[in-house]
């Protein structure tokens, strides 16, 4: 940055993957950066969330902003195979409908991922416990007020930057502020999900059989499909095993900001049962042995037409909700991060415009396609109608459908945008 440029500053709402990889991006830049997380701490133990999967060029944008990038790989583990098998839940056998051995993902569990990201950013540009409340933007349009609340002090603030930038989640209130109309779209499913933490007990029944009707699991991504349902499982570092299990079931109603269902013990014991009927006995009990499993609600949302609005933005989920079918929510958040900083970097505050117009035509474009594939792959998986084609079968399907199932036909699969180059 020469001397003779002002150093811009960034407002982030949202200290989750995309808000505290924007912090990473934006400070390479040159840019001072702050972000307010409602949320009391850095996220740590078991219930903050599970296991996701990272592209090549996420972990390569992961590995620029930790101090130690060899800690990427020591706190994941490898996830070369994609692949899709047929389970029969009567004969209790399963077939395997496509099988991408070239695949180079790896796996990592979300609160471990966020650790690795936030620790490695310099001290004080997260401010936990803030709530943004509201904000408004100059009548010049240069500069934006924030309005934020102090969850320890009840004290509520203002703080003024060049840049509002909304990384405050698919229910984002900033998001809201602009399309007061635009809802989120229930996929028509949910998603039960878990950790089975076998630290204790590696050479457990249930962990041997596992293994041997799955031989390739820790380095496999596998997808079981039954009868208008399906299960994705793969391990994770420490001796766990990652499962969701996708189930059809009209819309439950949420309680406050969250997509994750309060469950009752008899629904834990309805799913249990529910997994002996439909999948391998060897999974099933996974299933059955993992402790506090919870249910998501699944959502995306129709792609937006614009994620910048003068000078506020928005990145990672608030600007495209999605299904987890396509594994690039994470993806997408990390690619929008860096997008937006080497947009401010190479136009500069006195050009904020110019970089957000970069950003968004360059990240709206793939966002979009790759929220609609992963809408596809969802329903496909799930036996779901659609408006071009029969429901999948995964007993009758043929080879040419089984090919489809495969995450390689994401659109934009391997491109890595110029800006990054
Ligand atoms: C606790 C948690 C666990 C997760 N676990 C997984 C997982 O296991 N696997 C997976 O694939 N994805 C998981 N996700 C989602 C994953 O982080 C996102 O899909 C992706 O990384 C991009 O999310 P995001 O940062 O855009 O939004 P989100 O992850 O939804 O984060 C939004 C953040 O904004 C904050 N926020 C919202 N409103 C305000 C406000 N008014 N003031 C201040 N802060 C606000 C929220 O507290 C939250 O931290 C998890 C998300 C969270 C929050
Ligand atoms: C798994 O369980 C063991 C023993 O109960 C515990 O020490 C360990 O911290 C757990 N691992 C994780 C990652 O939660
Ligand atoms: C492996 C993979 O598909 N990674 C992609 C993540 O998303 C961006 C585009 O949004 C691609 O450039 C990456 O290649």
């Amino acid at each position: 940055m020469s001397e003779a440029k002002r150093q811009g500053k960034a407002v982030v709402v949202g200290g989750s993957i995309a808000g505290i990889c924007c912090a990473h991006a934006l400070i390479a830049a040159g840019w001072d950066v702050v972000v307010l997380e409602k949320t009391p701490s850095p996220p740590t133990g078991c219930a903050t969330g599970a296991g996701l999967g990272l592209d090549p060029l996420s972990q390569k944008l992961i590995q620029s902003w930790i101090k130690k990038p060899n800690l990427l790989h020591l706190n994941t583990l490898p996830l070369t195979i994609d692949q899709n098998q047929a389970i029969d839940g009567d004969e209790k056998i399963s077939r395997t409908l496509a099988r991408d051995e070239n695949f180079n993902f790896r796996a990592a569990y979300w609160a471990d991922l966020h650790s690795l990201v936030y620790t490695a950013l310099p001290p004080n540009i997260v401010c936990w416990r803030h709530t943004f409340l509201s904000f408004s933007i100059s009548d010049d349009k240069t500069h934006v007020k924030v309005k934020i609340k102090i969850l320890q002090t009840g004290e509520i603030i203002d703080t003024i930057g060049d840049v509002l930038i909304a990384a405050d989640g698919c229910l984002s209130s900033i998001r809201q502020s602009f399309l007061p109309d635009h809802k989120l779209r229930y996929s028509g499913y949910c998603a039960w999900r878990g950790v089975l933490n076998f630290s204790d007990n590696e050479n457990s029944e249930t962990i041997l059989k596992l293994k041997k009707a799955f031989p390739d699991i820790g380095k496999c991504l596998y997808f079981n499909l039954g009868k208008e349902t399906h299960t994705v499982f793969y391990e994770l570092l420490n001796k766990r095993i990652n499962w969701i299990w996708y189930v059809n079931q009209p819309e439950p109603q949420l309680k406050g900001n969250s997509v994750t269902m309060k469950v009752s013990d008899d629904m834990i014991e309805k799913m249990h049962v529910g997994a002996e009927k439909y999948w391998l006995p060897e999974l099933a009990k996974v299933i059955r042995e993992t402790k506090e499993p919870f249910l998501n609600v699944i959502y995306d949302s129709e792609p937006l037409d614009q994620i910048v609005w003068d000078n506020v933005v928005l990145i990672g989920n608030a600007a495209h909700p999605t299904t987890p079918h396509g594994l690039r929510s994470t993806n997408m958040s990390i690619l929008d991060a860096a997008v937006l900083g080497k947009s401010l970097e190479k136009w500069g505050v006195e050009n904020l415009n110019l970089a957000l117009q970069e950003y968004q035509s360059i990240r709206l474009p793939v966002n979009s396609e790759q929220v609609l594939f992963s809408r596809r792959l969802g329903r496909i998986k799930q036996g779901l109608a659609f408006p071009d084609c029969k429901p999948f079968d995964p007993s009758i399907a043929s080879q040419e459908d089984c090919e489809k199932l495969q995450q390689k036909n994401m659109p934009y699969f391997s491109d890595i945008p110029s800006i990054l180059l």
